[in-house]
């Protein structure tokens, strides 16, 4: 039983409340007295818990068995067909003033806002006082002490997430540490440490309102959501996040985006670290050299393939920390040091094959909750892309919206295309699980960063690899980053969106102050990383890729340790930085047809478009919040283009 502070309400509860600090009691009370949850239950994140957790969600039939003898405790989930993906025009980011979200450039009336949406924190109080009240009525609220990054490492954070969803606990468990000894290190310390308050509700409409209960008579019973009145808000300066709406992962585990890069980037920038979207990954090369790296890359660039690749030089080694969010710090030694604020895996499924991701394969088969891809009479999963020999045509294969003989080339009445698993349909599995998992991932101080890569997924204009002529430089390559979505759209233009550090839809600041921030970083007696740009996607003239990628970007890999170990003789000076030279690339033992001029060519034409549309973004975007840092590469670029004479 768990009783309010003054004695006036009591709702039955289940797990040990006295373990519950002040502030934590507070924040609680409050959520409970405006959802009126039933029941109460705070999690310990055993494995008992979880298993009765489960057995509950297949009770419920929320959550499907896999029974085949291939997979060890995993489970198949399908959300409401109109709950698939994270909802960016209904995140915003709360608090006093605009400019503390939205740069200058982009408040004038006419610029659209390509980056953080903002709300005053009033406005968006008064919308949730529209959405949360009674929303647990009848059902349970469930309590998750969570720790991003190793618990008690000084590099990580914890958060309270309230929730009302049994799918959000087993995947919390799964993506982040939750429990007990989660709570205990908030009061070990002088002073209890300081907690993000993480309220999120599926938004099960007033069973008191008629009209509410009609329209979720609608929905999937088994996924109870509110699509059309969804809300993630983040107030950064209170250290709280309030969900209304989604139960689907990006808008409900909110210690992945919400928490571990907006919230964490707002407090990363007042205490001097940087919260990213990054991998961290650790590369051994033959003799037995060890650099860890930190990478962004926009979607659709296989951020997790890389996170975990099987080099295919030999000798070479790659080990994974992390293949979203990076947390990075400069330790007393001004080393930048790098933790995974996360404990799971929860990765794009279509597309995952043997060929392009073995490991993730090997370890989906144990502890993994699949999000909507398609189950199979076998008791297996099946997504396109999984595996090119899978007997589709002898095997029944039930699709994400439960089409029971899901056939390959099914179309609607209007022609459109009925895939197996939902294009954003997701793994997700514990680090632990991973082939590949560096022993040091839960390593309380962090790996030590010796590079930054930045990649796009660019048909032309960004070759294979280059380097940045320095820290400042490499801020700017990180602002410029533009990539190709994989929507189909009638141009080549439309076609590629700017992500500045991969970070568009997770900005928690002012994109001038990020800026500014990480401008500033750079001090005497810092080692600051070396700052790269990949480009695996080149294409040629038939529209094929001009590089093979997946394994053989080892050798990009060999290319960067010589740069790490300050070999000047495999680059060169070019306008847009340093270029691997012609034989600076190990590719004699690849196919005669991978042309190596052609991946490292610098088009001068093409270049100066690019500059133009890095410069009109920034412009536009920041206006008078572009630090001077940054005015000041442009125009060096331009100086460099104009300098230098096209060499066609
Ligand atoms: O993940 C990818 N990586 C990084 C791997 C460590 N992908 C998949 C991106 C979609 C999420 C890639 N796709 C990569 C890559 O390096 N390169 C490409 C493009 C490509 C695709 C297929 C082939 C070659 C390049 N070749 C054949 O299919 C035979
Ligand atoms: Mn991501």
């Amino acid at each position: 039983m768990w009783t309010s502070k003054d004695k006036s309400i009591s709702v039955e509860g289940k797990g040990d409340f006295s373990l519950l600090n002040a502030a934590v009691s507070d924040f609680l009370e409050q959520y409970v007295r405006t959802c009126s949850p039933s029941r109460l239950h705070l999690c310990d994140g055993s494995d008992e818990e979880n298993k009765k957790l489960c057995e509950l969600m297949r009770e419920s039939g929320m959550v499907r068995p896999l029974t085949s003898k291939e997979y060890t405790n995993c489970w198949s989930v399908r959300t409401d067909p109109t709950d698939v993906a994270r909802l960016e025009s209904k995140t915003l980011i709360c608090t006093p003033k605009e400019e503390q979200v939205v740069a200058e450039g982009a408040r004038h009336p006419g610029t659209p806002n390509m980056l953080g949406k903002w709300m005053s924190e009033e406005q968006m109080d008064a919308q949730m006082k529209d959405r949360l009240p009674r929303c647990m009525k009848g059902r349970v609220m469930y309590i998750i002490p969570f720790s991003m990054g190793p618990v008690g490492s000084p590099l990580a954070k914890i958060g309270i997430q309230l929730t009302d969803s049994p799918y959000v606990v087993a995947s919390m468990r799964v993506m982040t540490r939750i429990g007990t000894p989660v709570i205990k290190t908030l009061n070990t310390g002088a002073e209890p440490t300081e907690f993000v308050r993480c309220m999120h509700t599926v938004g099960r409409p007033d069973p008191a309102d008629p009209a509410e209960v009609q329209k979720a008579k609608m929905r999937l019973p088994t996924w109870p959501c509110d699509p059309e009145r969804v809300l993630i808000a983040h107030y950064p300066m209170r250290r709280e996040i309030v969900s209304y709406g989604s139960g689907y992962g990006g808008n409900s585990l909110l210690g992945k985006k919400c928490f571990a890069l907006r919230i964490a980037s707002w407090i990363g920038k007042e205490e001097g670290w940087l919260a990213e979207h990054m991998l961290i990954m650790r590369v051994q090369n033959p003799e037995g050299d060890v650099r860890y790296v930190a990478a962004a890359f926009p979607s659709a660039c296989g951020k997790t393939n890389l996170a975990m690749m099987e080099p295919s030089l030999p000798g070479w080694d790659v080990k994974c920390v992390g293949d979203d969010i990076a947390w990075l710090k400069f330790d007393n030694e001004g080393r930048l040091r790098a933790i995974n604020p996360e404990n799971g895996f929860f990765g794009v499924a279509p597309g995952t094959s043997l060929k392009t991701n073995p490991n993730a394969m090997e370890m989906v088969h144990r502890n993994t909750i699949f999000t909507n891809v398609a189950y199979t009479e076998r008791g297996d999963v099946y997504w396109e892309g999984m595996d090119p020999t899978y007997d589709l045509n002898n095997t029944k294969v039930i699709s994400w919206r439960g089409i029971p003989h899901w056939k390959p080339g099914m179309c609607t009445m209007d022609g459109e295309v009925i895939t197996a698993a939902h294009p954003n349909s997701r793994f997700c599995t514990p680090l632990s699980e991973c082939p590949v998992v560096d022993p040091l991932y839960n390593s309380a101080e962090g790996v030590p960063i010796d590079a930054i890569i930045f990649g796009g997924r660019r048909p032309d204009t960004i070759p294979l690899v280059f380097e940045s002529f320095n820290w400042p430089h490499g801020v700017f390559l990180g602002s410029a980053m533009r990539s190709e979505t994989t929507k189909a759209a009638a141009d080549v233009t439309e076609k590629l969106r700017h992500d500045p550090f991969a970070m568009r839809p997770f900005f928690g600041y002012n994109f001038g102050e990020y800026l500014q921030h990480w401008l500033n970083l750079e001090k005497p007696g810092r080692k600051m990383p070396s700052i790269f740009h990949v480009n695996w996607f080149l294409r040629g003239e038939q529209n094929e890729f001009l590089w093979p990628g997946f394994g053989e970007n080892a050798r990009i890999l060999e290319w960067i340790f010589k740069r790490l170990n300050g070999d000047s003789s495999v680059a060169r000076a070019s306008p847009i930085g340093m270029l691997p030279t012609n034989s600076g690339i190990r590719s004699n033992d690849l196919s005669p047809s991978v042309d190596m001029d052609r991946l490292l060519n610098v088009d001068h034409k093409l270049w100066l478009k690019e500059e133009e549309a890095i410069r009109s973004f920034l412009e536009g975007q920041l206006g008078k919040d572009c630090p001077a840092g940054i005015v000041e590469q442009i125009h060096s670029l331009r100086e460099r283009l104009a300098n230098t004479c096209s060499e066609e």
